[in-house]
């Protein structure tokens, strides 16, 4: 018996998985030398309800803490009644800091305004004030910082690097400081300074390496499910995604790649229409373009003109990104019969084509390796311009 299940398909016996996930297993398992091959999605999607999309742009407010006031005190003690002044200093109030870190992608866990802890006040009998402990705020790798008027002041584009982006106040010293030979009992002490407050922009330079980009209701989302562990809402209607969305694709040399989802663009996106400029933003932030066409639509090669000519407007180094044409539905009628025009039309651009069925997981596996390519292709660029700096 045990024999007879070896000799089964190891996917219909020891896993139990749907027809579906089985038939999308097996389009992936193709053998194709030397290239690193996907590792396809074999855990079923959370059950809970948190669809977590990526905040990649945040306005935030910093307010340093307050150093601690100085104390004014003048000891008494019953056979010491002119003991002289004991007032402690305030301790310093706390930095804001930003630490680069590669556990975080995202930065929705950062709030609007962010306030580090006051230093303690100095009390008598010189007790000085506690410092306050300084805030840590952990970012993703290649975060930027903008002051509001566009320039940047910081990039944390390496593990563990840190930005001061608020000082603390420094704590007042006490009445036993001002203590002269001239004045043997001072009545004055120092406030604490109040900490620094600024207003920053803070943006992520990255949010994926591969960009999934098309007008609304082309099947980005249903193909980021099918590719990745992500559960980005699918429905029939437009601008389901309001919210990147970002999901990892394994390899098998141990290698993740990311694809984010992006909100569907229209014409006039570049004058703020639809879901407007703040969108093309996400686009910018990623390293290799996939267009999402829908094939079953008539002049299906519409689309691409008008996703290229809001690219352009926007930002016309955007074009020449590394990119792809997915023709999407293809398990529709329509889509067949516009299939070779449309590839026509990839070929004019100089763009390879892949055929897919987001629904049905069919012709993922060219696109995964092709996926792979554009991340290789763009690391191999990225290291050869670090080398040439
Ligand atoms: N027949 C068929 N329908 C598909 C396919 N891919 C997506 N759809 C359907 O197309 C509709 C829109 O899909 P979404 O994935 O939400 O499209 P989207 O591009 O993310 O849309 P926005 O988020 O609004 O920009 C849904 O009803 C999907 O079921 C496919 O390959 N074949
Ligand atoms: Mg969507």
């Amino acid at each position: 018996m045990n024999f007879f299940k070896r000799c089964l398909p190891f996917s219909c016996t020891v896993l139990k998985i749907t027809e579906k996930q089985c038939n999308a297993w097996r389009t992936m398992s193709i053998v194709v030398p030397d290239i690193p091959k996907p590792i396809p999605v074999r855990k079923s999607k959370s059950m809970s309800n948190k669809v977590k999309p990526i905040v990649d742009f945040r306005s935030i407010k910093v307010h340093g803490g307050k150093g601690g006031d100085g104390c004014i005190s003048l000891r008494r003690l019953c056979k010491n009644p002119l003991g002289g002044p004991d007032g402690g200093d305030g301790g310093n109030g706390g930095h804001v800091t930003f630490k680069a870190t590669s556990n975080k992608t995202s930065l929705d866990h950062i709030s609007s305004v962010i306030k580090a802890e006051d230093g303690e006040k100095g009390m008598n009998r010189d007790c000085h004030g506690r410092n306050a402990e300084h805030l840590v705020v952990e970012v993703p790798v290649g975060t930027m910082f903008r002051s509001t008027g566009g320039e940047v002041l910081a990039d944390l584009n390496e593990d563990g690097a840190i930005f001061i982006a608020a000082r603390g106040g420094a704590g007042g010293k006490g009445n036993q400081y001002f203590t002269t030979d001239v004045n043997q009992a001072p009545e004055i002490a120092e406030y604490g300074a109040t900490g620094e407050e600024l207003t920053y922009t803070v943006e992520i330079r990255t949010i994926a390496h591969v960009g999934l980009i098309g007008l609304p209701n082309a099947g980005k989302s249903t193909f980021l499910r099918a590719i990745s562990r992500a559960r980005p809402m699918v429905a029939p209607y437009p601008f389901t995604t309001l919210q990147p969305h970002v999901g990892v694709v394994k390899y098998d040399d141990l290698q993740h790649v990311t694809v984010a989802d992006i909100p569907g663009l229209i014409a006039g996106a570049h004058r703020n229409r639809g879901l407007g400029i703040a969108f093309l933003r996400h686009i910018e932030r990623c390293l290799c373009l996939l267009y999402v066409v829908d094939a079953s639509l008539p002049e299906p090669w519409q689309q691409l003109d008008v996703l290229q000519y809001e690219l352009g407007q926007y930002d016309q180094r955007l074009l020449e990104r590394p990119s792809g044409i997915l023709a999407n539905k293809m398990d529709l009628a329509p889509s067949r019969k516009n299939l070779a025009e449309l590839e026509r039309y990839a070929t004019d651009i100089n763009l390879p084509l892949f055929p897919v069925s987001a629904k049905d997981s069919v012709g993922v596996l060219p696109i995964l390796h092709y996926v792979r390519k554009l991340y290789d292709g763009s690391h191999a660029e990225g290291g050869s311009n670090e080398k040439a700096e």
